[in-house]
């Protein structure tokens, strides 16, 4: 397993909470209640990130250390329509602001996409965003346990031609798509 040793670090809030950098990091980022946090508990196979049936569960910008080298960093969902509107706008922000002051840290972010959702303007936005920091994106379809087969390779097409990059089709209870997603860090990561 690529990841030796994880911790916890801190849950920033605003750009003075964010630790200092170490040798790179990746960040997952992606709607409420996508699978950000489920993913990043599968990585370090341990229930270190909070999950929630609830979206809206992660709400500030989480850094984990991986092998005291890296930081795994879990983003804010965004576009939750039932918190408030200054709160999306706040979340909104502190990714933005995240991204801006970390572009030359992020080797790779990792955007998960529902299976069941046709990706989002942020989600566009978001590829657009890394696009032009020139930080590598992996797209990660997730939750595939819910859809079959010809479902699945329907979407993966439908979302590769509309985001332009390369997709992962993953499920967290399968496992599916996990040691493709693992092989992509590390490339990533060197
Ligand atoms: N069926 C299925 N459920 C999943 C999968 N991954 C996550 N879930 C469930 O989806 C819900 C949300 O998961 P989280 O990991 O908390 O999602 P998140 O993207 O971190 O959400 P926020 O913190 O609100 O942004 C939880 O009930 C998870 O158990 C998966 O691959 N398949
Ligand atoms: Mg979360």
């Amino acid at each position: 397993m690529f990841v030796k040793t994880v911790e916890f670090v801190v849950s920033a809030y605003r750009e003075d909470d964010f630790p200092q950098a170490l040798h790179g990091e990746v960040c997952f980022v992606g709607r409420s209640n996508v699978g950000k946090s489920t993913l990043l508990n599968v990585l370090f196979n341990r229930r270190l990130a909070k999950v929630s049936k609830r979206p809206g569960k992660t709400r500030s910008i989480n850094f984990y250390k991986v092998n005291n080298r890296y930081y795994f960093v879990d983003l804010p969902g965004y576009g939750y329509a039932e918190v408030s509107k200054s709160e999306r706008v706040h979340w909104k922000n502190l990714i933005e602001t995240y991204f801006e002051n970390r572009n030359d840290q992020i080797k790779l972010s990792v955007l998960l996409i529902d299976c069941r959702l046709s990706p989002q303007e942020n989600d566009k936005m978001f590829v657009e965003w890394s696009q032009y920091y020139r930080v590598p994106v992996l797209v990660v379809l997730s939750k595939v346990d819910k859809l079959g087969h010809q479902e699945i390779s329907r979407k993966i097409e439908v979302v590769r031609q509309e985001l332009g990059t390369d997709v992962i089709a993953y499920s967290a209870i399968t496992k599916r798509g996990v040691s493709d997603i693992i092989e992509k860090i590390n490339r990533c990561l060197v």
